[in-house]
């Protein structure tokens, strides 16, 4: 127990939740799989069975913890004000769940039996809404129609078993709420992997807000937006996809704003195998390297890692690729400046001048990208983790909004980097054996 407590407080710890799930004590919850007739079971199904499914990976977002009572697995979800640092240095003031936007990532396999205590910890009502859930009416959680709005204080239960598989979330179902980063993945896997099974499983979730310079809170009401993130985080923040050379490899994205993104992968085809609605039969699987996430969807998208390297995976809007974008009024910064503290070389990382030539100011349209991008913005030591291990020097220059890698790495580089991850204190890789399922990064 004392070493399952251990490894729950470090799980809940390292994704800085563990102050806010003040409910459930450490000895109350616990990670899929605790149950010693689940885990026997599920080490007989993975030594079986070829086809278990692999679980998600939602890098940068916790997987939320549950505890089983009799055959109902309890989830709990606490609606609350969270400050997150979106870019080293730029914190900001949001709204998500259990201390993280977007909320932790739940994780069910079809025909469970779930309950989701729903706090809510905000100053004003709430709802929660089982997005494309085909449950009774009034667990659906719109707010006034098929329910009372959670008052300030307040809890709602949700109970209902699940039926459907693929790539779902759960999101406030009031507006403003939604664009202060209120919603997370509900990822239901089948009680059977798909053909062919993936190696690898990740949840991306897409969002947007509109925070001006110096401000730290998002105007909701906005309709344009300056900082853009893959699970809550902006690049070059975002945590790389670190996969193996040849394996077959499943990205769930899933938007919740106020525009599309069209999200490209380099260096591969991929097919789309689900929406929001499932799975996709494989005969609509057609090559792309783009795939449009209109709001409200979610898109999975497979595809082999054939081709080694460091492969940027980003939204193709060029306005998404960018951070701290304001209207123009002299040269534009697409950075929260050197972040105060540091001296030159760590505040800037890279040293490097913008490449530009003798006569650039007189060139109308002068200057585009110059001081925006490049080795001179670069922050690679601000931003170093195990998964950026190895990317080439000054990377971090050029990397900013919906912006992340896909590195497909030879097995001595993965392990390298897995190594690493195991080093660093409060970032595990969160494992969770459920039953039919396997983890696979040991
Ligand atoms: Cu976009």
């Amino acid at each position: 127990m004392s070493s399952r407590r251990g490894f729950l407080q470090n799980v809940l710890a390292g994704a800085g939740i563990f102050a806010s799930a003040k409910v459930l004590s450490a000895q109350e919850m616990q990670m899929p799989g605790d149950m010693p007739s689940m885990k026997i079971k599920a080490k007989k199904e993975t030594a079986h069975d070829h086809y278990s499914s692999v679980l998600a990976e939602t890098p940068d977002v916790p997987n939320l913890p549950f505890r089983m009572d009799g055959d109902v697995k309890e989830f709990h979800l606490i609606a609350e004000p969270v400050r997150q640092e979106i870019v080293p240095g730029r914190i900001v003031d949001l709204w998500g769940y259990n201390g993280s936007a977007p909320g932790p990532t739940i994780q069910v396999t079809r025909g469970d039996r779930v309950r989701i205590i729903v706090d809510n910890h905000l100053p004003e009502a709430t709802s929660m809404h089982w997005h494309g859930f085909e449950v009774p009416v009034e667990m659906d959680g719109a707010p006034g129609s098929s329910q009372d709005p959670i008052a300030p204080g307040g809890r709602f239960v949700y109970e209902f078993t699940l039926h459907q598989e693929g790539t779902y979330f759960y999101h406030s179902h009031m507006a403003m709420q939604e664009m202060m980063g209120m919603i997370g993945a509900f990822v239901m896997h089948p009680k059977e992997a798909y053909k062919p099974r993936v190696d690898k499983d990740f949840v991306i979730i897409l969002q947007e807000y509109a925070i001006l310079p110096n401000i730290t809170i998002p105007n909701s009401m906005n309709m344009e937006f300056n900082w853009l993130t893959f699970n809550g985080k902006a690049g070059p923040a975002t945590t790389p996809l670190i996969v193996r050379h040849g394996e077959r490899v499943r990205i769930r994205l899933i938007n919740l704003g106020m525009d599309h993104h069209p999200i490209h992968l380099h260096g591969h085809q991929f097919v789309v195998t689900g929406t929001e609605g499932g799975r996709q039969p494989e005969s609509t699987w057609g090559p792309g390297n783009t795939v449009l996430v209109g709001v409200a969807q979610s898109r999975d998208v497979e595809f082999v890692a054939n081709n080694p390297g460091d492969w940027m995976l980003h939204c193709h809007l060029p306005h998404h690729m960018m951070n701290q974008m304001s209207s123009m009024v002299g040269p534009m910064s697409r950075r929260n400046g050197m972040p105060a503290g540091l001296d030159m070389e760590r505040g800037m990382g890279m040293m490097g001048k913008p490449d530009v030539s003798k006569d650039a100011n007189s060139v109308p349209g002068f200057p585009q990208d110059a001081f925006m991008e490049g080795p001179m913005m670069a922050m690679d030591q601000m931003v170093d983790k195990p998964e950026n291990f190895g990317l080439r020097p000054g990377w971090s220059g050029f990397m900013a909004g919906m912006m992340t890698f896909v590195r497909v790495l030879p097995q001595d580089k993965y392990d390298q980097i897995m190594e690493l991850r195991k080093k660093q204190e409060g970032k595990k890789p969160i494992k969770m054996d459920m039953p039919g399922m396997e983890h696979k990064d040991e």
